[in-house]
């Protein structure tokens, strides 16, 4: 299996946990997003995933890209420990609080939509750090809600799941623009758990072939 990422994009971060969670081995293949205007929008690339964005992951004649996606798919072809356990109404609360980071968060942070604010709207430094810090406060105060309703050891119960998957890299985003954190304390408390699991640990974008300083 090659997975094709980026070592701080957090949806490579949530593909590398779900590989790892379920023991599978993998090559880790670099797509630099900045070198070059961006690898991602190189033809050999596109050709794999049209969208332009990391992850991409082959496992044989199977090409997916969309870290959920490719989780899914992970969990139907690799039974094990299953990245969205339980039953119909667990399985659809850990969906849901997934797609609250994935779908709402995380595209409204990502590189292209900050370059695009930069760039081609000519907002200044101070304005793009208000737009990072308006839409993870937004996220974070209702996912911190979410986690009072739902959290256990995890986000979901205790078991680890996919929404765990997703929480973690995007902790690692916020602090990385300097989100100030106090007041999620369920989240914090959650994510401190998560940091120190193996198979999380692992994944960090510090440890994978492509980091930089
Ligand atoms: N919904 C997609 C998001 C993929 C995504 O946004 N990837 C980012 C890195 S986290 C990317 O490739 N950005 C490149 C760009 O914006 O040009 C997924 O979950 O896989």
């Amino acid at each position: 299996m090659e997975l094709y990422g980026y070592w701080r994009s957090s949806a490579s971060y949530r593909a590398r946990i779900a590989l790892n969670y379920k023991r599978l081995d993998y090559n880790y293949l670099p797509v630099h997003l900045l070198n070059d205007g961006g690898e991602q929008h190189k033809q050999a690339y596109k050709q794999l995933n049209p969208n332009e964005l990391v992850p991409t992951l082959v496992d044989g004649r199977n090409v997916v890209h969309q870290s959920l996606a490719i989780m899914e798919y992970l969990d139907e072809k690799y039974p094990g420990p299953a990245l969205l356990p339980g039953k119909a109404a667990n399985r659809a609360v850990i969906r849901a609080m997934s797609l609250d980071l994935a779908s709402e968060l995380q595209p409204l942070i990502n590189l292209r939509v900050q370059q695009y604010l930069t760039k081609q709207l000519g907002v200044s430094d101070e304005g793009k750090s208000a737009w990072l810090q308006h839409w993870f406060k937004l996220s974070f105060t209702a996912f911190e809600t979410s986690l009072n309703d739902n959290a256990g050891t995890y986000c979901v119960g205790d078991e680890f799941s996919m929404a765990d998957i997703c929480l973690v890299p995007q902790v690692y985003s916020a602090e990385r623009f300097g989100i100030d954190l106090s007041d999620y304390p369920c989240l914090r408390e959650v994510y401190g758990r998560l940091s120190d699991l193996p198979w999380v640990a692992a994944a960090h974008p510090s440890k994978q072939p492509d980091a930089e300083n």
